[in-house]
Parts: structure tokens; C-alpha cells; sequence
């Protein structure tokens, strides 16, 4: 039987929440764990001050990297899955405090704006937290009508950015 066609997505994590580098680490470990997908490499985790309302803890942001034979929206269900069993709340504010947030960034090179999911993530290629631990991974990567990841990333840590280390216990070797 031929293997099935495997798809690369970038995953942004993120968490303000109860203990984000446990959670952030542990949801690691499950994105290894999803079925047909394999995780190719995960960044560094980044505490980091919150995007949107004041008064909110400082979040810890990663990215991974997976390879999935799952198609993008059945790859979704298993992120809102994952969400929902950190003790995610969609109640309160738009872009409140949140125990877990795990966008899809990108998948393939697939454009797609569909009622439960738009790609690429809308808001991705003006977001630190998403650019920081992106180019670590996929500096040359092209968000499709943005431009190139490391160019929009900067070469310095923005403000009020602190590299915690890698997020993956057994870190992954980086992608081209
Ligand atoms: N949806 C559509 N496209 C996608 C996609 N590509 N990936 C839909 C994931 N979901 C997608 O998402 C709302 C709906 O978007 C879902 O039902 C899904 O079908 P949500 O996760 O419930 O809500 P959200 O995350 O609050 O919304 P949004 O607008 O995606 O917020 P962001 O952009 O994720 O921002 N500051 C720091 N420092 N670090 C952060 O991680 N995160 C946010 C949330 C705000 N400020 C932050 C951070
Ligand atoms: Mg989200």
C-alpha cells in the first residue's frame, strides 16, 4: 500500500494561564502523539508580553513543525481537541488570557478561508510572538503574500522577549 501524502504545518502555541512551560511542553508531546502526523521540530519557548487587553499575564509562545497525512481540517478538531483538555474557556475577551491557544499557522502552502478556518493564519505575519520562534525554525519559509519569515522577524529579540529554552524534551534537528 503507498504511504499516504504526508503535508508540513507550523503550529503556533501558546498559553498565559496556569503553568504555561508545562503546558506548552506537555502539548508538545501530544502533537507527537497524533495519529498519521509526525512532529519534525519544535522551537524555543518565549515569555512575552501579552497582544491585546492590558492586565493580563505575560504569555510563553513556541512554534512546531509537523508532518500530518491528517487533511487541515480534521488537523483543527485535533488542535481545538488538545485546547479543550488544557481547560481552554471561549468565553471572555477577545484575545484574553487563555490556558492553552494552538493555531494553525500553515498548512502546505494551501490559501483557504472557510467559516472554521482561515490560511494562512490571518494574523501571523504581524505577530512577534509568532515570527520569534518561526524563524528559528523556518527563516527562509514564505508566508504566502508577506514576505519571507526571518525578514519579517528581525534579527533582534523584540522587547520584553525572554528565551526560555527549547520546548521539546528531545528536540527535533531544524528544518531547512
Ligand atoms: N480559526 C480560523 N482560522 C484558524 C487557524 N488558522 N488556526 C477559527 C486556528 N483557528 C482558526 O479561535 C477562534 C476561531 O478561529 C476558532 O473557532 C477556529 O475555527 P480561538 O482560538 O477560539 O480564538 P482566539 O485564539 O482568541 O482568536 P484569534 O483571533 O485567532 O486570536 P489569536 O490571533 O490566536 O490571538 N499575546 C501573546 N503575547 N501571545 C499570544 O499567544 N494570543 C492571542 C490570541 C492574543 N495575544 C497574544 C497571544
Ligand atoms: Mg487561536
Amino acid at each position: 500500500m503507498p504511504e499516504a501524502r504526508r503535508y508540513r504545518c507550523h503550529v503556533g502555541l501558546g498559553a498565559n494561564l496556569g503553568d504555561p512551560v508545562a503546558t506548552l511542553r506537555a502539548v508538545l508531546e501530544d502533537l507527537a502523539a497524533l495519529p498519521l502526523t509526525r512532529l519534525v521540530a519544535a522551537s524555543d519557548l518565549y515569555r512575552n508580553p501579552p497582544v491585546g487587553p492590558a492586565g493580563q499575564p505575560d504569555y510563553v509562545n513556541g512554534v512546531a513543525v509537523l508532518d500530518t497525512a491528517l487533511s487541515a481540517l480534521a488537523l483543527l478538531d485535533r488542535l481545538q481537541d488538545l485546547e479543550t483538555a488544557r481547560g481552554r474557556v471561549r468565553t471572555g475577551p477577545r484575545w484574553g488570557p487563555r490556558t492553552l491557544d494552538l493555531d494553525l499557522l500553515l498548512y502546505q502552502d494551501l490559501r483557504c478561508r472557510h467559516p472554521r478556518l482561515s490560511l494562512p493564519h490571518p494574523r501571523m505575519a504581524e505577530r512577534p510572538f509568532v515570527l520569534v520562534p518561526l524563524a528559528e525554525l523556518a527563516p527562509g519559509l514564505h508566508i504566502p503574500g508577506r514576505g519571507r519569515v526571518g525578514d519579517l522577524a528581525g534579527s533582534r529579540l523584540p522587547p520584553g522577549y525572554r528565551r526560555l529554552g527549547p520546548g521539546a524534551a528531545v528536540r527535533p534537528a531544524p528544518v531547512a
